[in-house]
């Protein structure tokens, strides 16, 4: 088995039991514990909790690996490996109870920054659906026992899944670039969870998705979910997904929406 495989091996099976913990503290209700960087920027108990158990058992798995995690930071590994972990992403949704968030856990090496890692293995795991998206490096992407592939956009334009952060300083600016979307746009959707955007445009379920703001944690595993089927993803123009964007389409598409986005 290459190193690859065996990380998504363990990513799987950590975030299958991780996303049941998960929805079973859903069930039992959820408290919201504390805001982060703006009064709409949540933490629930259950992400907390969520993340301690992620993280207590890929310590278990590889003792020597780093850990790049939302809620409780990061940890430098000797093996060149680091897990970058959303417990929950899409906290508001889970907090408001709509089913779309999802355990994202992504395996990378060299230094973990998006600018220079490579990632290796990547899940994203709905719990109230029941889908595991993942990818391996070299691997394909797959839902099940079925390989995912981007789509093609049609002449009616592009199905476009885009998100708002919780700065709200970026919100006129991100809607004004909006408006430079519509146009190329079938129809535009804000689901809430990168990861679960991200996991759509690899699934061929949306043409493209596009957001600023977004953490590394966000987008690690669906970023390579999208790149192993065969979309393009790219950042600030020319460089890498991070901070400043993320954007995810399809070859040909991927350039339309660049160009229009004008960041
Ligand atoms: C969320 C992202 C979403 C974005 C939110 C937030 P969280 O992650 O998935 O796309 O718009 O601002 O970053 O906070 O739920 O893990």
């Amino acid at each position: 088995m290459t190193l690859a495989a065996d990380l998504l091996d363990i990513a799987t099976r950590i975030a299958r039991d991780a996303g049941a913990l998960a929805h079973r503290r859903r069930q039992e209700g959820v408290t919201v514990a504390a805001t982060k960087s703006a009064a709409a920027d949540i933490v629930t108990a259950a992400d907390r909790e969520v993340e301690a158990y992620i993280r207590a058992e890929l310590a278990r798995e590889r003792p020597g690996d780093g850990f790049f995690g939302e809620e409780s930071g990061a940890e430098e590994g000797e093996t060149g490996i680091t897990w970058v972990v959303d417990p929950i992403d899409g906290t508001v949704n889970y907090a408001y109870g709509i089913p779309a968030w999802a355990v994202s856990i992504a395996a990378v090496e060299g230094p973990p920054d998006t600018a220079s890692w490579t990632a290796l293995a990547g899940v994203v795991f709905n719990p109230v659906t029941g889908e595991l998206f993942r990818a391996s490096r070299g691997g394909g992407a797959w839902l099940g026992g079925q390989r995912l592939a981007v789509s093609e956009v049609g002449p009616a334009g592009g199905l476009i899944a885009t998100g708002f952060g919780y700065d709200p300083a970026t919100h006129a600016p991100a809607l004004e670039q909006l408006s430079r979307v519509m146009p190329i746009a079938r129809d535009v959707r804000r689901i809430g969870a990168a990861s679960l955007d991200l996991a759509s445009v690899a699934a061929g379920r949306m043409d493209a998705y596009y957001e600023r703001g977004t953490h590394p944690w966000d987008h690690a595993a669906g970023a390579l979910l999208v790149a192993e089927a065969g979309g393009t993803l790219g950042g600030a123009p020319g460089g890498r997904p991070g901070r400043g964007m993320v954007i995810a389409a399809g070859a040909e598409f991927f350039p339309v929406l660049e160009a229009v986005l004008d960041y």
